[in-house]
């Protein structure tokens, strides 16, 4: 059996970064299968609450992980989403940090409507590095890969380096 699970993902609370750019066209370049958390909980309504100060709602962590489980346990998928303390370390085989400089993130974010706090604690979350220390402590260091995503490029790198990793770790792992 092919077990082979992406997971894409930003700082916590940091879209823009071009996660969903790269996770769809990797899902067409690769067969996998592509999964967006922030829709399939919107599709779903799997909320408990709403976030007055980010505007936002709150996602139902336990009703996500209980959505996807089915999914992951049959294999080849990408995941995308902002974070990753919500999921199973035992989900993944290979996990992908997107970065983007913070006058670039600064724009893209400010392009969709984002002002004032939710723009400027995105941007900051950016600058510690939150995520990456959050992965390296949820994942077995070697399956975190940190890539930048700044220019069409950085993209079109990033998807031949990864189409490259998932034909290997299929090499290895049949
Ligand atoms: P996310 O899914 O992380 O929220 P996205 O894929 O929707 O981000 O991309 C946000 C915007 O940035 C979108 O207009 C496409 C653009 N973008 C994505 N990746 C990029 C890259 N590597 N270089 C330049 N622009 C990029």
């Amino acid at each position: 059996m092919i077990l082979n699970q992406v997971l894409i993902f930003s700082p916590t609370g940091t879209p823009g970064v071009g996660k969903t750019t790269l996770g769809k066209e990797l899902a067409q370049r690769t067969g996998l299968t592509y999964i967006n958390v922030g829709d399939l909980a919107q599709e779903g309504q799997l909320y408990d609450g709403y976030d007055e100060e980010y505007q936002c709602p709150i996602l139902d962590e336990d009703r996500v992980v209980d959505e996807l489980d089915e999914k992951m346990i049959e294999g080849g998928v990408i995941v995308d989403y902002h974070g990753c303390d919500l999921f199973p370390e035992r989900w993944f085989n290979i996990v992908f940090v997107l970065r983007t400089d913070n006058t670039q993130l600064y724009s893209r974010l400010e392009g969709r409507g984002y002002t004032g706090k939710k723009l400027q604690d995105n941007v900051q979350c950016e600058i510690f590095q939150t995520i990456y220390e959050e992965a390296m402590d949820a994942y077995s260091k070697e399956i975190v890969h940190q890539l930048p995503s700044n220019t069409p490029e950085d993209l079109e790198h990033n998807l031949e380096q990864i189409v490259q990793w998932t034909e290997q770790w299929m090499k290895d792992h049949n």
